[in-house]
């Protein structure tokens, strides 16, 4: 699968954002049909020390059981201890061509919020970069002003044709929407955390989308 294929379904997730063990959720999820993984294990309620790369462990070996990239949200030093597929940071980490040069060829993706932040971020050498918030969303509460579909044609408009993911209260009736933007695939956190045996429909609404564009 090249990375543009992996983005279609990107299942982003912390054990705080999960009712069940965090390790049933992502079987669950990568069941359903989930291309890409995110450990965003972050905040005041997330793991740090052992019990963080214990989990994180554990939810990597379920990814490579199914084939599927596992990401490391921020943490550059968990994600080459564990030998990562990537890392994921946003606007307030470490500089983008720091955390390049540490990392070397994994993917490194970047969430941008606007044209100039995506331009910036793909000159410092993003591999993708994550658009938000696509909608309102209650699970992130320091969360940038609500960008929707468009901002995502507006980068694309500018001639930014990187791989590109929204993220932001994204579910199974509103997907396609990012799709049509062209976003290559969609972020999610609570719409399969808190409901991972939706995921199947998910995925298939996405799918569809992808196939008819
Ligand atoms: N970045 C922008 S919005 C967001 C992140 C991490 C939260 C997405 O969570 P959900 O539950 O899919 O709205
Ligand atoms: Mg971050």
């Amino acid at each position: 699968m090249t990375l543009r294929e992996s983005l279609q379904l990107y299942f982003v997730m912390g054990s705080h954002n999960c009712e069940k063990h965090p390790a049933l959720v992502l079987e669950e999820a990568l069941l359903g049909g989930v291309t890409m993984f995110q450990f965003r294990e972050k905040g005041m309620e997330g793991l740090e020390g052992d019990a963080k790369v214990e989990l994180a462990h554990e939810l990597q070996r379920l990814c490579r059981q199914h084939g599927v990239p596992f990401i490391v949200n921020d943490d550059v030093e968990l994600a080459l201890l564990m030998n990562a597929d990537g890392v994921h940071i946003g606007q307030e980490d470490e500089p983008i061509e720091k955390v390049r040069r540490k990392i070397g060829n994994r993917i490194l993706g970047v969430s941008s919020h606007d044209v100039i932040e995506a331009r910036l971020a793909v000159e410092s050498g993003a591999d993708y970069l994550g658009v938000g918030p696509m909608f309102p969303t209650n699970t992130k509460n320091d969360c940038r002003e609500v960008r929707g579909p468009k901002i995502i044609q507006s980068i694309r408009t500018y001639g930014i044709d990187i791989p590109l993911v929204g993220i932001g209260g994204i579910h199974d009736s509103n997907a396609s929407q990012v799709l049509e933007a062209g976003a290559d695939g969609v972020a999610v956190i609570s719409a399969i955390s808190k409901h991972p045996f939706r995921t199947e429909n998910l995925s298939q609404v996405v799918q569809q989308k992808l196939l008819r564009s």
